[in-house]
C-alpha cells in the first residue's frame, strides 16, 4: 500500500485527526514538516501552495495534495482499505458529515483555539495566561463539551452510531487534551460521560493509545 504523508507537528489536534485514521486503517504514513528530505517551512511559499491560509494538516499521496482535515479524512476512509469509518446509506453519511464539520468548526474552536491555545500559548504579560479571556470562552467550551456529552448519550458509545466513525477521530485529540487540564482551568471531570469516553478510546482502540499521548515537540 501505497504511504501517505501528513504534513503537521504532532501536537496540532487536526494533525491528529488525520493520524487516527491512518492508524485505525492501518494506512502506511509518516509525520512531520520534512518532506522528501526537506524542510516545508510553516506559512512557507509551499505550505501556501498546498492551503491557501497556511493551516495544518495536509495531506501529500503520491502527486496529489489535499488540505482540511475534514476531506483528508474521507478521502482516507474512501480511497484506503481497512475498517469503514463511514456508512454506506447516504442520507447518514450525510448526518456523520454533518457531525464532523459540526466538531471541527465550531467544537474544536471552542475547546482548542478559543480556550486551551491561550494556555499553552500565552498572550498575557510575562507570558502569563490571559484569564480575562479564558474567563469570557470558558462557558462556549462547556457549551460544546455539553454537546458531545448529548451525543454520547444518544449514541451507542461512540459519536456517531455504534462504531469508530469519522465523529470519534475528528472529536478525541480535543477532546483528549480537553482531560489533561488541571485546576483551575479544567473542563472535565473524571466521573463526567466525555472523560471516560475517551478513556475507554484509549482501552480499546490501538489507535487511540497512540496518537492520545501528551503534547510533545
Ligand atoms: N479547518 C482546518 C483547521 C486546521 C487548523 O486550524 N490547524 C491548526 C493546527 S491544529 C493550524 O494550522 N494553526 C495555525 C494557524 O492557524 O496559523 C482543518 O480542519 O484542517
Amino acid at each position: 500500500m501505497q504511504k501517505v504523508h501528513i504534513y503537521s507537528v504532532p501536537f496540532s489536534s487536526f494533525g491528529r485527526v488525520a493520524q487516527l485514521v491512518c492508524e485505525e486503517k492501518q494506512i502506511p504514513y509518516s509525520m512531520g514538516t520534512t518532506v522528501a528530505g526537506h524542510e516545508v517551512p510553516f506559512k512557507g511559499e509551499q505550505h501556501l501552495a498546498w492551503h491557501p491560509y497556511g493551516k495544518m494538516p495536509v495531506l501529500l499521496s503520491g502527486d496529489k495534495v489535499l488540505c482540511e482535515s475534514s476531506s483528508i479524512i474521507r478521502y482516507l476512509d474512501n480511497q484506503f482499505p481497512g475498517p469503514k469509518l463511514q456508512p454506506q446509506d447516504p442520507w447518514l453519511a450525510a448526518k456523520l458529515d454533518e457531525r464532523v464539520l459540526l466538531l471541527a468548526n465550531y467544537i474544536n474552536h471552542a475547546l482548542i483555539r478559543d480556550y486551551m491555545l491561550e494556555l499553552v500559548f500565552p498572550k498575557g504579560p510575562e507570558g502569563t495566561p490571559r484569564l480575562d479571556v479564558i474567563e469570557m470562552n470558558k462557558p462556549a467550551a462547556l457549551d460544546a463539551l455539553a454537546l458531545v456529552e448529548k451525543w454520547l448519550s444518544e449514541e451507542g458509545g461512540y459519536l456517531f452510531g455504534s462504531e469508530f466513525s469519522l465523529a470519534d477521530a475528528m472529536a478525541l485529540p480535543s477532546l483528549y487534551y480537553a482531560t489533561q487540564l488541571k485546576t483551575p482551568f479544567a473542563l472535565v471531570s473524571e466521573d463526567c460521560a466525555v472523560y471516560q469516553y475517551v478513556m475507554r478510546m484509549k482501552a480499546t482502540h490501538p489507535s487511540c493509545a497512540k496518537v492520545l499521548v501528551p503534547k510533545q515537540g
